[in-house]
């Protein structure tokens, strides 16, 4: 079972992972913080869908705090600086798309890019976290899926309409999400999660979701290759 070699070899108190922890732990701290107001600015531009987005918005503030529990349980100071830096593109993105009313590009980046990148990063990191981060992971991945699940239904039954500024806004967005796993790829590593797997991960959570949304394969192919090599 390499997966439990890799944990047990791991020492979640020494220097080394503990400041590999505090850019990782801060970009979660940060994403669940942004997704939080991302889903209450959905909720402006789809009012019929308002209860169900604070709802979503409301477990992203829940998914924070049990975050900010992790980082305090290892004694870590997250750095929420590294953090903003690190999202800086994708939010400036979702603010462009949202002054300008386009609700495709919104749910493109929140509840399919980031829910994907956050599923991936989550079910990569439970069997090699702490006993304590694990089972709040697990907890907070399942609402992750929940959050995809809103953006492919609305996507879908919206298809036609959207499909030129969703595959415009995936232009846009994919290459950055690859740039972000570089960024952040050698202290993923120090945790014991692999790049490799995560962009296995959120490759199959992608086109999945764009495979229910109504896509192709053929379109889930061109569409998931962009900026791969970025
Ligand atoms: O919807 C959500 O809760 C998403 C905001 C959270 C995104 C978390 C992003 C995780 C990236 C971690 C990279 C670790 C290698
Ligand atoms: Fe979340
Ligand atoms: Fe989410
Ligand atoms: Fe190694």
């Amino acid at each position: 079972m390499p997966q439990l070699e890799a944990s047990a070899a791991l020492d979640f108190h020494s220097e080394k992972y503990k400041d590999a922890y505090s850019r990782i732990n801060a970009i979660v701290i940060e994403g669940e913080q942004e997704a939080h107001e991302n889903y209450i600015q959905l909720a402006k531009l789809l009012p019929e869908h308002e209860e169900e987005l604070i709802r979503l918005s409301k477990m992203e503030s829940r998914h924070k705090k049990g975050f900010e529990a992790c980082g305090r349980n290892l004694q870590v100071t997250p750095d929420m600086v590294f953090a903003r830096q690190f999202f800086a593109k994708l939010h400036q993105n979702f603010q462009d798309a949202l002054a300008e009313g386009k609700v495709v590009t919104c749910l493109l980046i929140q509840s399919l890019v980031i829910e994907c990148f956050a599923i991936a990063a989550y079910n990569i990191y439970i069997p090699v976290a702490d006993p304590f981060a694990r089972k709040i992971t697990e907890g907070v991945v399942k609402d992750e899926y929940s959050h995809l699940n809103f953006g492919e239904v609305w996507l879908k039954a919206n298809f036609a309409a959207s499909k030129a500024e969703l595959e415009a806004a995936n232009r846009q967005n994919l290459p950055i999400v690859w740039q972000m796993l570089n960024q952040v790829a050698d202290d993923a590593h120090v945790l014991a999660m692999e790049k490799e797997a995560l962009v296995e991960d959120f490759m199959i959570a992608y086109g999945e979701a764009l495979s229910n949304i109504g896509f192709t394969t053929g379109e889930i192919m061109r569409m998931s290759a962009y900026g791969l090599a970025a």
